[in-house]
């Protein structure tokens, strides 16, 4: 077989509570800020389907897991509510959820499927975004105390914790944009809403150590490997600000416990730090994980502004620029580039610069808009973009475990078509197509082809 994987890699796909589970007012749980905005503002929702409308992962976890098990999974990732399991925020734990969680895991084990569970991805419970959300201390501390009862209930049996997935996405899109709630844009608190997600995941880190509980724990970062236009030095300059402000601010910490001396003093140089106290320092080198999720998409292109910005940049856009590199490859149905070398070029990058811990790729993906137009006669999706897709990644993977790479893993995103945030279900993702209106589940020709793979450790 040319592309031979090892026998205990981890083949599979991944979710988030917020997206799959559905039941979004029933069971206990209480409102996320997603669940919150829609109810006031539901026309900013692609075709105004909200966070209610997910794949009721809720309702159909048994048969659901039976799918995963034809797809060849022998590892899923998805993630806990917060606002489901602890409905105030920091306190009595809903014996409902737990049950929930507890039977998901007890019929992911019994299928022989390994749960990695992340703890937060991107649903702030309303009541803990009323108090301040990431800007506050007060909120780092409750997380600390969710995420150890977490650990409390079902560390016994889990034994892959991630922290947060992509905790840069809500500092850009909720304080540096308007996609995600609050939708402020304010340089300033977005630094603070970073530096506390940091610390919370560090808190976090410390108490699982403490905890002794056999297992691992990590965190899932987008990394969007990111090339400059050119040599010229302008343009290095301007991609270097963009890889550090937009990957590094969280990788360095994760990996080194502490951050890139050059990314404190960018951001001083704007008087943009965040309020620094005492014992963080020793918190953040606390933190270190011990593997990393990667979730990767699409490069980053940066050249260096026409006229250089003037003043305290507004958001990190201000200090650098995109631009369309002539001849890339694009995905015609979601409009992002296609560059399957990237993934190659993030696992070198840590295995060269960041000691080789273990990691994996937890989302990888073609979001397909429209994909109903693929439907073939036997009434499934010929999403044969899609095996090409991801077999391209998976070339590059390859490549980069014979080079000594310590990847572990590879996750499509997602398992069944999800609900997305504000794309609501524009972009298709999954391995399953979902019929909104029925529910029913259909697994495209991507799914049989990878359970194929899954059970091969590879192709030709
Ligand atoms: C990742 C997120 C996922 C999912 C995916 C697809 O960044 O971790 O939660 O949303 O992107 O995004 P979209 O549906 O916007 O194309």
């Amino acid at each position: 077989m040319q592309y031979r994987f090892p026998d205990n890699f981890w083949w599979g796909s991944a979710s988030s509570a917020p997206q799959m589970e559905g039941a979004a007012n029933r069971g206990g749980k209480s409102a996320n800020i997603f669940d919150y905005w829609f109810s006031i503002e539901p026309e900013r929702f692609h075709n105004g389907v909200g966070p209610t409308d997910t794949s009721t992962f809720y309702d159909n976890f048994e048969s659901d897991i039976k799918l995963l098990k034809q797809l060849g999974h022998n590892s899923f990732r998805t993630s806990i509510s917060w606002s489901r399991l602890i409905p105030d925020g920091v306190g009595e734990i809903n014996q409902e959820a737990v049950s929930f969680y507890n039977a998901v895991f007890d019929r992911l084990l019994a299928e022989g499927i390994t749960p990695l569970i992340n703890l937060y991805h991107f649903d702030m419970p309303m009541c803990m975004q009323e108090r301040g959300g990431w800007e506050s201390r007060e909120v780092v501390a409750a997380y600390v105390r969710y995420a150890t009862r977490c650990f409390d209930l079902f560390g016994g049996r889990i034994k892959h914790w991630f922290t947060f997935n992509e905790p840069i996405v809500p500092v850009e899109c909720g304080y540096l944009g308007h996609y995600h709630y609050p939708c402020v844009v304010d340089f300033g608190r977005a630094a603070t809403v970073a530096y506390h997600t940091a610390l919370a995941h560090a808190g976090a880190v410390q108490a699982y150590r403490a905890c002794q509980h056999d297992g691992e724990i990590g965190i899932i970062l987008n990394l969007s490997p990111t090339y400059p236009r050119s040599q010229d030095p302008a343009d290095i300059a301007a991609s270097r600000i963009a890889d550090l402000l937009l990957n590094k601010s969280f990788l360095d910490p994760a990996m080194k416990g502490s951050y890139d001396p050059e990314l404190v003093a960018l951001l001083a140089q704007y008087d943009l730090l965040p309020q620094i106290e005492e014992g963080d320092k020793a918190l953040l080198a606390a933190g270190k994980v011990d593997i990393l999720g990667i979730n990767y998409y699409q490069p980053r292109r940066v050249k260096a502004k026409e006229v250089a910005w003037q003043g305290v940049p507004r958001t990190p856009e201000d200090l650098f620029d995109y631009y369309e590199m002539p001849g890339r490859k694009m995905n015609p149905h979601r409009g992002w580039e296609i560059y399957e070398k990237g993934i190659y070029d993030i696992l070198t990058d840590l295995r060269v610069n960041y000691g080789n811990l273990p990691c994996y790729i937890s989302e990888n993906g073609m979001g397909v808009e429209g994909e109903e137009r693929f439907i073939g006669p036997e009434g499934r999706v010929e999403d044969d973009y899609r095996i090409q897709f991801i077999r391209e990644h998976l070339e590059w993977l390859h490549l980069a475990l014979e080079e000594g790479s310590a990847c572990r893993g590879y996750h499509l995103w997602t398992f069944i078509d999800n609900w997305s945030w504000l794309n609501a279900y524009k972009n298709r993702y999954g391995f399953v197509r979902l019929d909104l209106e029925s529910q029913q589940r259909t697994i495209k020709k991507s799914g049989y082809w990878f359970a194929e793979v899954a059970r091969n450790h590879g192709f030709n």
